[in-house]
């Protein structure tokens, strides 16, 4: 059986957790779920590290005990992953009995070995890094890390002789080079390891910094933060240092992903590989070091950090569409910008427009047209055949990509299937189908959209785990869980089956939530103004998913009439010479000629397939100039900028009739 077993790092306790701590989280969550999914021996462990001078200096701040401090500050984070929906299997908190017996273990270990000596040692301390540094790494004499005084201290110590294992994690790493992730990380080690690996001081004087764990030979020193909570993730699967492993421990261990930031790569990379060598363990299959989140442009800081409270985040859109927003948006490894903004226009794009836009497609035309039920399966077409090339493809592509971390390009090839439904839906016409009673051919189409509904309920489980099970019950399938591998083939879905009342999975966003703009305006970064609709737009911005009409300022029928609306026949089209987006097309009105009408629908329709279409058109709207070409009306369509579909009349009408 496959087995997996996925870490986060401990996130200290200083403070409460924070998108960044989110972000690490909801990936391994989205990993550890995918397995479980796929059937693999499963472990999830995240936790808390809970010892070290910063989370001395908080409780201090308090007036509590650190034991207290640390006691309370627990909760905060399972709070929070309980409402981000993340599924871990074990939390550990170091200061727990179980953790604290394999470090002091582990230190005796390594004192009897001969890894560990005494030495005096002298440099300049950050406090608030919890390292030494040497001179020529200070920066305007402050620590480099964190641009805070640092202070000459002497003092005797106990040392890890790192130095012993540098050669061996070299040859580690060239001899498993998806080792470190992404492979630039690779180097980035590879150069601190070319300069002379020094030893570790892993130990610091009780009577200057007592919290920790204390060393089993002498308690006037505890252990170092760092060799303290990297052992974490072998405490907490049953190692032993010195006695019998617990009976988990041979299943679990070596992990085959740690996730973190790329602000932790040397002491994970580095620190933890060579206290495993001299511990007689193997490193990792894997760390991936992922990139730096800033917020609306600026560094991650108490006052922007409220704009992105992760609480606030679930409140006002809920956990699936965060969950997705911040796997989506950048690519895993790089550094990336959160923005409202980017958030609103993303999830208006993606879930709304594409996915949601397919499932309202294809469950309202099961609706009307086929009763509610699901239709038979016809033989077929190439067209079809294409399809289920395109859905093979999405999901070994999004397994492919998942297992490697990369989760925008796995979230992108699903999303190629499902924009690739909608396109079947334009080519395949099901109201022409209706319309000219084919209604078996009318069932296959609908049901293979429903399909795609299908593959991407599975496939977004471990992603969008409730927005999977809504879209999944739109399908009338309650059984969890599907399984994604093998989801692909588009002959699930039992013909006959009645289809529930279509409910929108995921609403349009028209605006930034009223809290998320007050705290924007708080934290006095710019709030975005909603897409305002743009008079010279060659269509209009009509609310995008059908399911949730925009609900703009009411006018009165005068208003309305002033509009003349007209039906319309394409008679000539072709790309504008100089916009990418635009077709200049050529519209009978049933005047005494053709109409230049300038479109922005260029990204979803060829030319060639428009003449002839049946089409409304706003008459009297004043002509324009779109990229130096006339247009002298507009085409009346749905999706906003994505043009979802062009709207056309059902029955063919002469050109000019007036539409109300
Ligand atoms: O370093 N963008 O804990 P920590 C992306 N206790 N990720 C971020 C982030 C940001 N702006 N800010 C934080 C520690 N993170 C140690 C770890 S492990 C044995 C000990 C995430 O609370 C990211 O995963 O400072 C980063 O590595 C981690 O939080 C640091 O959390």
């Amino acid at each position: 059986m496959q087995r997996y077993y996925v870490t986060t790092p401990i996130y200290y306790v200083n403070d409460k957790p924070h998108l960044g701590h989110a972000y690490t989280t909801i990936a391994a969550d989205v990993l550890a779920r995918w397995h479980r999914l796929n059937g693999a021996d499963t472990w999830f462990l995240t936790g808390v590290d809970e010892h070290g001078q910063k989370v001395l200096e908080a409780a201090g701040k308090k007036g509590i005990s650190p034991q207290a401090h640390v006691d309370a500050m627990v909760q905060p984070y399972k709070d929070l992953w309980a409402r981000l929906d993340i599924r871990y299997d074990d939390f550990i908190r170091t200061t727990e009995p179980r953790h604290k017996a394999v470090v002091q273990a582990a230190l005796l270990k390594l004192k009897e070995q001969g890894d560990l000596y005494e030495d005096v040692y002298e440099g300049w301390y950050s406090t608030a890094a919890e390292r030494f540094w040497t001179e020529k790494d200070l920066v305007d004499g402050k620590c480099p890390d964190t641009g805070q005084p640092v202070q000459w201290v002497q003092e005797t110590n106990w040392f890890f002789r790192m130095s012993r294992y540098g050669e061996r994690l070299r040859e580690w790493i060239e001899a498993h080079p998806d080792f470190l992730q992404p492979a630039s990380r690779k180097n980035e080690v590879l150069g601190y390891l070319r300069k002379d690996l020094g030893d570790l001081c892993i130990s610091r004087p009780a009577a200057r910094m007592s919290w920790g764990i204390p060393f089993p030979w002498d308690e006037s020193f505890v252990t170092y933060v760092w060799f303290d909570a990297l052992l974490n993730y072998v405490s907490a699967v049953g190692f032993s240092p010195q006695g019998e492993n617990g009976p988990d421990f041979a299943r679990r261990w070596p992990a085959q992903h740690h996730l973190l930031g790329k602000d932790i790569l040397t002491t994970h990379a580095v620190y933890f590989s060579t206290m495993l060598f001299a511990l007689g363990l193997e490193p990792a299959e894997h760390l991936y070091a992922h990139g730096w989140w800033t917020v609306e442009g600026e560094k991650m800081s108490k006052t922007i950090g409220n704009v992105v409270d992760p609480h606030l985040l679930v409140d006002e859109y809920g956990a699936d569409v965060v969950r997705y927003f911040v796997l989506r948006e950048i690519p895993f490894g790089n550094d990336g910008d959160f923005s409202h903004k980017g958030l609103l226009e993303r999830t208006n794009a993606d879930l709304a427009n594409d996915l949601g836009n397919l499932l309202h497609r294809a469950s309202s035309m099961t609706g009307k047209w086929l009763g509610g039920r699901i239709g038979a399966l016809d033989a077929p077409t190439p067209a079809d055949l294409e399809l289920q090339g395109l859905a093979d493809r999405a999901v070994a592509g999004f397994a492919r990509e998942l297992e490697a971390a990369q989760f925008h390009k796995a979230l992108e090839s699903l999303w190629e299937l499902v924009r690739a439904g909608n396109k079947y839906i334009d080519t395949e016409q099901p109201w022409a189908l209706n319309r000219e009673g084919k209604t078996e051919r009318l069932g296959g189409v609908l049901t293979r959209c429903l399909e795609i509904i299908r593959v991407a309920a599975t496939l977004l489980q471990p992603v969008m785990p409730t927005k999977a099970r809504e879209l999944a019950a739109q399908l009338s399938l309650n059984a969890d869980p599907l399984l994604a591998l093998g989801c692909a083939s588009l002959d699930h879905l039992v013909a006959g089956t009645v289809l529930p009342e279509p409910a929108p999975v995921f609403p349009r966003l028209l605006e930034l939530p009223p809290r998320i703009q007050e705290a924007l305006a708080k934290a006095q970064a710019p709030t975005p103004p909603p897409p305002p609709p743009s008079p010279s737009l060659p269509v209009p911005e009509p609310p995008v998913d059908e399911t949730t009409p925009a609900a703009p300022a009411l006018i009165g029928i005068d208003d309305f009439g002033k509009i003349q609306l007209l039906t319309g026949r394409i008679v000539a089209a072709e790309r504008h010479p100089s916009a990418d987006r635009l077709l200049v097309l050529q519209v009978e009105l049933g005047e005494d000629k053709p109409r230049q009408i300038v479109a922005g629908i260029a990204a979803r329709y060829e030319p060639q397939n428009l003449v002839g279409q049946q089409v409304v058109v706003v008459a009297n709207l004043k002509p324009v100039k779109l990229r130096g070409i006339e247009s002298h009306g507009m085409l009346l369509a749905a999706g906003g900028k994505d043009v979802r579909g062009l709207v056309t009349v059902g029955e063919p009408l002469p050109p000019g009739t007036l539409v109300r």
